[in-house]
């Protein structure tokens, strides 16, 4: 197979031996973070498919995400970084329920590429948890991640938490995941909120939105 084909294999497959090698072969030919965007996420997006249509079963998508999680380490010391003055600070997390965490990781990584300072508190975060952290490190700016249908729910109640604690207006939410739509979001979401609540549909976006709010 020619590398792209082999590398979007390797996640599909789970497959970790000589993974070094071709990611070596890859960096060699195109910057790394274009190595995660579009061959990467494209073999994890297949995964998605084989699973969602029962073709796949859960542990072998587990190695996927592994194989996905050991080479965006790799790669990772490769990708262009942003100095400067940190231009603001996000608490992230997955929220309560939910142990997805790729994706969360990637906004991690093109944040702190680029100017933010991320305290990432990993998965299945209760609200309380996600509240404290922005509290102690003085968060500018709060980021939920979710991959499942019931994730779309625990961000609603997790706004709904900040309201009634009178902290909406303090935190701006940035929010991410498969399973959210941008109408779910900046319509539904956005209406109950009394805070202001964006919705990023990749790191990239997560990152516009990020300058934006902190411009
Ligand atoms: Co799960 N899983 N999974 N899974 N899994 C999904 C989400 C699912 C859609 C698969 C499917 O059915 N087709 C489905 C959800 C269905 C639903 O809710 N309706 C599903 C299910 C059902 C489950 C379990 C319930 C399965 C089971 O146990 N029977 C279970 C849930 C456990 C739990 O959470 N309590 C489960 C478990 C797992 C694994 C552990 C095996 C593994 C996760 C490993 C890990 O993350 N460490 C896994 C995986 C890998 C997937 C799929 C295949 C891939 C997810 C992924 O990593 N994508 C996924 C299929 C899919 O998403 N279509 C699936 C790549 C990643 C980069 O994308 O996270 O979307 P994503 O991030 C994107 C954007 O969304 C955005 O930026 C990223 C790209 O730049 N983004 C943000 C994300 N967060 C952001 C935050 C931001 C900004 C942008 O700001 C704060």
């Amino acid at each position: 197979l020619p590398l792209w084909e082999r590398l979007k294999r390797r996640i599909v497959d789970g497959e970790r031996k000589g993974l070094e090698a071709d990611l070596d072969e890859a960096l060699a030919l195109r910057p790394a973070l274009e190595i995660v965007n579009d061959v990467l996420l494209d073999g994890m997006k297949t995964v998605g498919e084989l699973f969602g249509s029962g073709q796949m079963q859960l542990p072998f998508v587990l190695q996927s995400a592994e194989v996905m999680k050991t080479s965006v380490a790799y790669l990772e010391p490769h990708m262009d970084r942003v100095e400067g003055e940190v231009k603001g600070r996000i608490v992230l997390a997955t929220v309560k329920g939910d142990v997805h965490d790729i994706g969360k990781n990637l906004v991690d990584i093109i944040l702190s590429n680029n100017g933010y300072e991320v305290v990432n508190l990993g998965i299945k975060q209760p609200v309380s948890v996600i509240l404290e952290a922005a509290e102690e490190k003085k968060a500018d700016v709060i980021g939920m991640s979710g991959l499942l249908v019931k994730s779309t729910v625990i961000m609603k109640e997790n706004l709904e938490e900040m309201n009634s604690r009178g902290i909406a207006g303090k935190y701006p939410v940035l929010l991410g995941g498969a399973a959210l739509t941008r109408a779910y979001v900046e319509q539904d979401l956005a209406d109950l909120f009394q805070g202001e609540v964006r919705y990023a549909r990749d790191a990239f976006e997560g990152l516009r939105l990020m300058d934006a709010i902190m411009a």
